[in-house]
């Protein structure tokens, strides 16, 4: 009987790394990808993907499962001809966590404890000391307290930030103020001095970051973008860099990616640029989960972490 095929529809990637670890993950299936050919794509019944070409998972009649390479699913469900009717997989990952919580961290503290400027006096020799301020008087508003967003808000309130939370539904947890849904973005934000975007991209979503959101922030706050450059307005975000209305922004994610070398964004002296690196997924670790998801589905079941394509996340 011919074995299960496993198509990397990872754009400008072989995969080597993830051959091997699917290998020792699920050894029964064939790791191809589109440099050697995926063959008879009646034969293909999972699929590791990563914005794919348009039409590229479509043309596998006998999909049952598709695997993210990452936690956000935009970048494949902007094909149109995605099929719907396949379970698509995403990653929820410890190491990717972990990750993403440090990204955050770094760079909360970075800003509150006044890091460039003591970098920026350090190559003038200059001794000047600022005070920072007691954590508890810095609030840090995170959208979208998720599977990512609440381990970084959670372990930002065991270092004393005051944390608040916006989402779609309400949620709770010690120690922190939660705010849900459109109607209550304005308090949100009003009370926000660090905001930390790590929504998903949605149709909801989108330049959710942009003039008439960044004017209820107060004045001076601070803004890291760890989840997708779609969610923002570059020219209204670069807007309020200018006018003071933002002290300062550290951005991992573009609207184009790699960002153009042509973009404000590379110089402005109040921004920090990050090749999209806030967390990377482990080839390793989510192999493993991959190989969990195909024992399932071969069981019946549904796979690890499915998305709801409704919602699109
Ligand atoms: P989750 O799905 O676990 O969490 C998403 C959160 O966003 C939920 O709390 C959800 O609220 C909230 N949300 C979704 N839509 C809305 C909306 N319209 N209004 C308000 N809140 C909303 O995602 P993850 O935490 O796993 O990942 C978040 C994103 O981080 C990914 O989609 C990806 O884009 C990005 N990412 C970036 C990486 C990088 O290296 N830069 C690495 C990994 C991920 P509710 O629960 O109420 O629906
Ligand atoms: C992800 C990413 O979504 O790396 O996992 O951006």
């Amino acid at each position: 009987m011919d074995r299960p095929v496993l198509a990397f529809c990872v754009p400008k990637f072989a995969g080597g790394s993830w051959r091997a670890a699917m290998a020792e993950h699920a050894p029964h299936v064939v790791f191809r990808n589109r440099f050697e050919g995926f063959g008879d794509p009646a034969l293909v019944r999972y699929a590791i993907a990563w914005n794919p070409p348009p039409g590229e998972l479509a043309q596998f009649p006998n999909l049952a499962c598709i695997f993210s390479l990452g936690a956000g699913v935009d970048g494949i469900l902007a094909d149109p001809t995605f099929p719907r009717s396949v379970p698509l997989s995403r990653v929820v990952d410890p190491d990717l966590t972990q990750g993403m919580t440090q990204y955050v961290l770094l760079h909360v503290m970075l800003h509150h404890r006044k890091q460039r400027a003591f970098d920026s006096f350090q190559r003038e020799r200059l001794w000047k000391p600022l005070t920072a301020g007691p954590a508890g008087d810095v609030r840090v508003g995170i959208m979208g307290t998720g599977v990512l967003g609440m381990d970084a808000a959670r372990k930002l309130r065991d270092l004393g930030y005051a944390v608040s939370g916006w989402n779609a539904s309400r949620k709770s947890e010690p120690g922190m103020t939660f705010f849900a849904g459109m109607g209550e973005l304005p308090a949100f934000l009003a009370e926000t001095n660090i905001l930390v975007c790590l929504l998903p991209l949605t149709d909801a979503t989108r330049h959710i970051i942009r003039a008439d959101t960044l004017r209820h922030l107060p004045k001076g706050a601070f803004f890291i973008n760890a989840a997708r450059g779609g969610h923002v307005n570059e020219d209204d975000l670069l807007a309020a860099l200018d006018s003071g209305q933002l002290a300062g922004a550290a951005l991992d994610v573009f609207e184009t990616e790699p960002l153009p070398v042509t973009s404000r964004l590379w110089s402005h002296p109040h921004v920090t640029v990050t090749p999209h690196v806030a967390s990377q997924s482990n080839p390793k670790t989510i192999a493993a989960l991959i190989g969990e998801s195909i024992r399932r589905v071969e069981r019946g079941e549904a796979p690890l972490n499915p998305v709801d394509l409704l919602r699109g996340y």
